[in-house]
């Protein structure tokens, strides 16, 4: 029985949403209490995804390069990263990084995600050559690459301003830059989790510097560590604000923690269930975010696959070569085969569309997956902002 108060709020904040109506951090605390019924969070946020994106369920080809897991920064929510003299840490060679380029081709890869560790001994040309020995090889496949900590870093490496690095990577091949290194912007939290690196203030900066020169990326929320609910709409409101001013964000990941192998093992992993209501509120609270992505690598198939009726409506790639999260104790396949991608949205009840990192729409040749062209931008049908 819900209590008579909550359905008042409820019902209130249904209108505001139907009628393009903003919530606040007042509403996005309130939808996170455990009396708010999931499936009343869920179904709100599925009206706004349908009025967004329609019946379209994205997905891409991509897969994944992370060059060195080598790195300066000792952030305790990672897995991942390793010690300079650790046996673990590896750098790739160039003839790796092409291998993987070739792979990437072979497979009909639109896309390669790359992003790694900040290396004590390697500097800002190693990085950018990276971009550039891809891109001048296989110059069809979108390098979305560089989080905001790392572009942080080549300006430590450089000297130089966040615009012109991003301006000299975009000649070198960088196509947008993802979501990663967000984690939560809150102080509070951050100086807890990883008090070193950029901060809220410069990871917004960066990415402001990146929609200023026209160049388009995602946003992300590492959630269900130490932070609370509070912490994670105050979150999403920042990222709300410099979408108002740039409108270069394309897709907000919520991204669940892994605790294994992590100086925070002792954690629990947020349930399916944080996982359904996460999704959901993000939906609500960034109405001005065209795509919410439901990384099925972090969240499971079965949860992924719900996720597509509580406010998501990309599922991210068949990925290959995953580390992060396989590293932190993800159970998931490292990849899906092209079919396996989409009959899991189409079991979700929606239509798949294959999309490039820019949600183009990619026609492949029936008689050969690995050629492509390129259609126009699907349409976003109704953003309120
Ligand atoms: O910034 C690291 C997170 C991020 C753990 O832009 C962890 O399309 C959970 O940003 N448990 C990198 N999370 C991944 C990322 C991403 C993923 C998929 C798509 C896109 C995109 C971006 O992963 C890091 C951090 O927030 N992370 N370790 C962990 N143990």
């Amino acid at each position: 029985m819900i209590a008579p108060k909550i359905q008042d709020r409820m019902r209130s904040i249904r209108e505001t949403v139907e009628n393009g109506g903003r919530l606040g951090m007042e509403d996005g605390i309130f939808l996170y209490s455990p009396e708010v019924p999931l499936h009343e969070v869920g179904e709100l946020a599925n009206y706004v995804r349908e009025r967004i994106n329609g019946n379209v369920g994205y997905y891409n080809i991509n897969t994944h390069l992370n060059p060195t897991n080598v790195c300066v920064y000792r952030c305790r929510f990672c897995a991942f990263r390793a010690d300079l003299r650790d046996p673990k840490g590896y750098a790739m060679s160039e003839e790796q990084i092409l291998a993987r380029g070739k792979e990437a081709e072979d497979n009909g890869c639109t896309e390669m995600h790359i992003v790694g560790g900040l290396h004590h001994k390697l500097g800002y040309d190693w990085y950018r050559g990276i971009l550039e020995t891809l891109h001048n090889a296989y110059p069809q496949i979108h390098l979305k690459g560089w989080t905001a900590v790392e572009i942080n870093w080549f300006e430590f490496l450089t000297k130089k301003s966040s615009k012109e690095i991003l301006t000299d990577l975009r000649e070198a091949g960088l196509g947008s830059m993802p979501g990663g290194g967000a984690e939560i912007f809150h102080p509070e939290v951050r100086d807890q989790l990883c008090e070193h690196k950029a901060n809220a203030h410069k990871w917004i900066e960066i990415h402001q510097a990146a929609h200023e020169i026209g160049l388009k990326t995602n946003c992300t929320m590492l959630y269900g560590h130490v932070e609370q609910p509070y912490h994670r709409i105050d979150h999403l409101l920042k990222l709300r604000d410099l979408q108002d001013k740039t409108g270069g964000f394309q897709t907000f990941i919520p991204l669940a923690f892994h605790p294994e192998n992590t100086k925070l093992s002792n954690l629990k992993k947020p349930s399916a269930l944080m996982d359904l209501r996460t999704m959901a509120i993000s939906r609500l609270m960034l109405d001005n975010v065209p795509h919410i992505k439901a990384y099925w690598i972090m969240l499971g198939i079965g949860t992924a696959q719900t996720a597509l009726a509580y406010g998501a409506d990309d599922i991210d790639g068949t990925v290959r070569h995953e580390l992060i999260y396989h590293d932190a104790g993800a159970t998931t396949p490292e990849m899906l085969t092209i079919e396996q991608i989409k009959n899991l949205i189409v079991e979700a009840g929606r239509d798949p569309v294959e999309r490039d990192t820019v949600y183009r729409r990619v026609h492949r040749n029936p008689d050969n997956f690995k050629e492509w062209t390129l259609g126009d931008d699907v349409p976003v049908l109704a953003m309120q902002r």
